[in-house]
């Protein structure tokens, strides 16, 4: 309001990514911060639409909301700029207290230019569009063209100047750069600027990053040339975007990718994009971006688990940017903390009446909305504490793989193959992990004691998450999951028990204890049901030599 005194928000600190030792943190407000987020359908852009959004993100125990800002709607004449969907978010997410990451849709939105103004897309002369290899111009826009970058640039830089003077207290944490940029059906642009340009040689930059001799693209990457300009130059392009727009207000800045299958990629993909194999070329032309983030539509738990092990690196924080918003996909946070995750975000979250299935769920209501409120309702009460432990500890995460789940094949899991023989090998319903002195099962819809095997949760749904406080202690917490620690081969067959389980609850980063598990609590493994227990455990041997 206008009694509100300006200086008092500014001087809150800005949010950002830390990265120490190839571990990353987002800090808000100064504090490590989990994201557990909703993204809403794609056309959730205008304030008449945020009634709808609000209920949904409420439900899911979201603390962080995606939504899109379309460059079409903020300079529908060109120099004629309109931040009032800005005013109307920002206000109500305030009100919400919820936090927001800011899609820019603007020169790509998957691969088209859809979401840029109209004065931008009927003037192929003056922002050109992609040629294919036969000569046909694709609905992709270039990333050669020099007018196309500046004017996006300028958009995109009044854009963060909006927030810079009318968010002071960056009730937007981050912002995305377009949306699964990249061209769908040519590999790159083949026009005459961009032949021009594919003739040359191959940037500095990019030879010393891949540690490459000189040449020509196609002397340097051979059959990967295609590609590899097209990244180069679409990560280039976003780059430039991204560094005019720090330099006004420098928050935390984010690409998002259109995967390929990682296991059997084919060519159909978005080319240019920050897929895994371009992943380094991406690092390379954009180092003010400060992650590129997975879109997660494979519904398997072999895909997924490669795609984050993929994305989660010493150079990339990992933020799944989107996953599905179906009930397979719910338990995936888990094994998104085991990779040192700041960010989790079901795509679809709002009730604007849109569902992506087969990608997502095929209606979005309260039995869709539950299996994410409930992990969200884990994890959100120690978001800080989480986040905070994460940054400075080793981190696991687990989710139930079923051996046969129809259920998870709708979309594209024929793609990953078999698993290997190793992987087969597992007992069904149970996994097991070294997490150094100790080794961890976890096992499946398993009855108490020992008497009877584990024969997974229906649907699959359990998982677990463990941060390894020390040698011997670890903070657990889990769904529908039984947890027990052995000793793993350093303790020399040295006999071993549980030294004390405390269950808590974090206040902030403080954990406060209350109680202590014993007895048929621990005997038979820790058991995770569906009510949230978030435990510490210490172990020990009891006979020293
Ligand atoms: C995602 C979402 C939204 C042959 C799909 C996934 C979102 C975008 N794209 O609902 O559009 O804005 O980032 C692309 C998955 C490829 C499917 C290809 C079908």
């Amino acid at each position: 309001s206008d009694t509100q005194p300006v200086v008092a928000s500014a001087n809150r600190a800005l949010p950002r990514i830390q990265t120490h030792n190839g571990r990353h943190r987002l800090l808000v407000d100064d504090k490590p911060y989990l994201m557990l987020a909703g993204q809403t359908n794609n056309s959730a852009n205008y304030p008449h639409a945020l009634d709808k959004v609000w209920p949904v993100i409420k439900q899911l125990n979201a603390n962080t909301l995606g939504i899109p800002v379309a460059w079409e709607q903020i300079e529908p004449v060109e120099g004629e700029f309109d931040f009032s969907f800005l005013d109307a978010l920002i206000a109500q997410a305030k009100a919400q207290d919820v936090r927001v990451v800011l899609l820019w849709f603007a020169s790509w939105k998957n691969n088209a230019p859809h979401y840029a103004p109209a004065w931008v897309k009927l003037d192929n002369q003056r922002f050109p569009r992609v040629i294919d290899k036969q000569g046909k111009v694709l609905n992709s826009l270039s990333p050669h063209g020099l007018n196309t970058l500046a004017a996006d640039k300028k958009a995109f830089s009044r854009l963060m100047r909006y927030l810079q003077e009318h968010d002071r207290d960056h009730q937007v944490i981050m912002v995305q750069v377009e949306n699964e940029v990249g061209t769908y059906g040519s590999k790159r642009d083949y026009s005459a600027t961009a032949q021009q340009i594919f003739e040359g040689p191959v940037p500095q930059a990019l030879l010393k990053a891949l540690n490459k001799q000189p040449g020509t693209w196609e002397d340097v990457f051979g059959k990967h040339a295609d590609e590899t300009f097209h990244a180069w130059h679409i990560g280039r392009y976003v780059d430039e975007i991204a560094q005019a727009a720090k330099h006004i207000k420098p928050l935390p800045m984010n690409v998002n990718a259109a995967l390929r299958n990682p296991f059997n990629p084919g060519d159909g993909y978005s080319m240019g994009g920050p897929t895994d194999n371009m992943l380094d070329v991406w690092k390379a032309a954009a180092p003010h971006i400060d992650m590129l983030s997975p879109d997660i539509y494979f519904r398997d738990h072999r895909t997924v688990n490669k795609v984050l092990s993929l994305y989660a690196r010493p150079d990339n924080p990992l933020f799944v940017a989107e996953i599905g918003n179906d009930q397979p996909y719910a338990r995936y946070l888990f094994d998104t903390l085991g990779f040192q995750g700041i960010g989790f975000a079901p795509f679809g979250m709002d009730y604007t009446d849109y569902a992506n299935f087969p990608l997502g769920a095929k209606t979005v209501n309260d039995a869709t909305i539950a299996p994410f409120a409930e992990i969200f309702n884990l994890f959100r009460p120690m978001q800080e504490a989480w986040a905070a432990l994460s940054y400075q500890h080793p981190v696991y995460g687990f989710s139930e793989a079923p051996p046969h789940d129809e259920s998870q094949q709708i979309w594209n899991a024929q793609d990953s193959g078999k698993p290997t023989a190793g992987e087969a090998e597992q007992p069904a319903y149970t996994q097991t992990a070294d997490l150094g002195l100790w080794d961890v099962e976890i096992t499946y819809g398993r009855e108490m004691f020992w008497i009877n095997p584990p024969t997974g949760n229906q649907p699959a749904s359990g998982g677990v998450s463990i941060i390894k406080l020390s040698d011997s202690e670890f903070l657990v917490t889990g769904l529908r999951a039984r947890v027990t620690f052995t000793g793993s081969a350093e303790l020399d067959g040295q006999p071993t028990m549980i030294k004390r389980v405390e269950e808590g609850h974090f206040e902030g980063q403080q954990w406060v204890f209350e109680r202590v598990w014993n007895g048929d609590q621990t005997d038979w493994g820790l058991n995770f049901t569906d009510t949230p227990h978030i435990l510490k455990v210490s172990l020990a041997t009891y006979q020293h030599h």
